[in-house]
């Protein structure tokens, strides 16, 4: 059961406008309403008003006034500011995680777990605030001396995707715009520099895409959304940061340990309804434990609870939608035409507490990895177990075809194998891991896939470069202006 008051301590109104500067929010009311109905009960959750092309130009307006004060601090003030914002999250941590959890479908753990990320960023971010480091470089021209140096880059849009509403990197969520307020407030922080914008793809969407005071667009959604916003931005020369599909395969080679691996796997396919980018979808299972795995995860698999996420003793929630459902539906009819077998679940539910036509019970199918739909990523609970046999290299040639390339995992004792595995002839994806599944990235790390994947990294290691401005320095305190490469050039 949701509690209703969680909307009022998070500042969220029956009706709300969709776009903030900050401190101040937009009043358009003509732009069409979103009802945004919780998958977990289908009750009406809040409105939300579109935000116009006005708006959009306002809050760029305010951003780049923004900008120019922002700039000017020195980035560990900066820091500090995010330090509190991180605090702010601390202690809203509780109903800001069930409200993403109501909203959204995710366990109430995947929920909090969720805000805890957005904490553990802030506090990754205060650090680097410090850290804003760039190598410095031999001139070889005499006294003179080269270093390089990352400045501010200018307003940068997050375009985030409903499945992690607020932890991908993202200030899009209204509730987050509310709890951000007073630290703005306290710190006298202009409008601008924290802005939401809740619009439509098409009108508001295309706008950032094509808008030249944009210069850096981080996008994560589908790969179809991210070819064209990649192709607009292109044109206009600007930069951009993809993360998206991916079709997460782990490897269960005949070393794995597998009261380790089975845990790891559910998590990965059924956490977040397996909604997640990072979310297990292909098996691929050494011919001689592939029954053993087959009926641990049936067993796995008929104790899972279903239902309510915020009631803690379920394992899986919601879908999104009902479009999802269908999704979810549509690509099990389509895996039986191509020749699969669905093993378990599949079912849509219905009746007492599934009233809202979201819920799905998690689908187990045999499967080739060459089969259409497997090639796929299909945004819904379907593991998919693909059989290999021989060495380690035949799982990982399978492992890799397919256009995605997000995330990976091998399970396996052997030294050999888990080397081979992250070798440069292993695993094609951004992130490769060992004896752990393939969702629940840390935030340290870099995350982010390679091929249709989009190539991005949106955070964690040295991504923060791609947010900032590279700018060489070569300071010449000589007396005289030698030029590089040797060349003279006498007046
Ligand atoms: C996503 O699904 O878009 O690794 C992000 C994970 C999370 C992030 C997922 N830390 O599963």
């Amino acid at each position: 059961m949701f509690d209703r008051s969680i909307l009022k301590t998070l500042g969220i109104k029956d009706e709300n406008f969709g776009s903030s500067t900050g401190l101040k929010w937009g009043k358009t009311t003509s732009e069409g309403v979103l009802n945004i109905h919780s998958p977990v009960d289908g009750k009406l959750i809040a409105k939300v008003h579109q935000a116009s092309a006005d708006d959009y130009e306002h809050v760029v307006k305010t951003a780049e006034e923004a900008f120019k004060y922002w700039r000017s601090i020195p980035a560990p003030k900066r820091g500090e500011i995010v330090r509190q914002i991180g605090n702010k999250l601390r202690e809203f941590k509780e109903p800001l995680g069930t409200l993403v959890s109501y909203e959204m479908g995710k366990s109430l753990q995947e929920g909090w777990g969720e805000v805890q990320e957005m904490i553990d960023i802030c506090d990754f971010a205060v650090g680097q605030s410090r850290q804003l480091y760039g190598f410095t470089m031999h001139s070889e021209r005499p006294s003179h001396r080269m270093y390089d140096q990352y400045h501010p880059l200018g307003a940068v849009v997050t375009i985030s995707a409903f499945n992690f509403p607020v932890a991908v990197w993202s200030w899009t969520a209204i509730a987050v715009q509310h709890i951000l307020a007073p630290v703005l407030k306290e710190n006298n922080i202009p409008e601008g520099v924290f802005s939401l914008v809740v619009g439509r793809g098409s009108s508001i969407g295309e706008k950032i895409l094509n808008d030249k005071r944009i210069p850096l667009v981080s996008l994560t959604g589908s790969t179809r959304v991210g070819k064209h916003a990649g192709e607009v931005i292109s044109r206009r020369l600007g930069k951009y940061i993809l993360e998206l599909g991916g079709n997460n395969g782990i490897i269960l080679t005949p070393h794995t340990n597998l009261p380790m691996a089975i845990p790891a796997v559910v998590f990965g396919a059924v956490g977040t309804a397996g909604q997640r980018c990072t979310s297990t979808r292909r098996l691929i299972i050494h011919e001689s434990i592939y029954d053993k795995v087959k009926e641990s995860l049936l067993k796995a698999y008929s104790g899972l609870k279903i239902g309510d996420p915020l009631d803690q003793k379920n394992h899986v929630g919601p879908l999104i939608d009902k479009a999802a459902v269908k999704t979810f539906v549509d690509a099990l009819e389509q895996v039986k035409k191509e020749g699969g077998t669905v093993i378990s679940g599949g079912q849509v539910l219905s009746g007492k507490g599934y009233e809202s036509g979201c819920y799905v019970v998690p689908a187990i199918v045999e499967a080739e990895n060459h089969y259409p739909i497997v090639q796929e990523e299909t945004f819904a609970p379907i593991l998919y177990l693909i059989k290999y046999s021989g060495e380690v290299e035949k799982a990982i040639e399978i492992h890799n075809d397919v256009v995605q390339g997000l995330s990976s995992a091998i399970f396996t004792n052997n030294l050999l194998e888990a080397e081979t595995f992250l070798s440069h002839w292993g695993s094609d994806c951004g992130i490769a891991n060992v004896n752990i599944g393939t969702s629940g990235a840390e935030i340290g790390g870099a995350f982010g896939g390679e091929k249709e994947t989009g190539g991005g990294r949106e955070s964690g290691s040295d991504a923060w470069k791609a947010y900032m401005r590279r700018q060489t320095n070569t300071i010449n305190f000589g007396k005289t202006l030698p030029l590089a490469q040797g060349i003279k050039f006498e007046i």
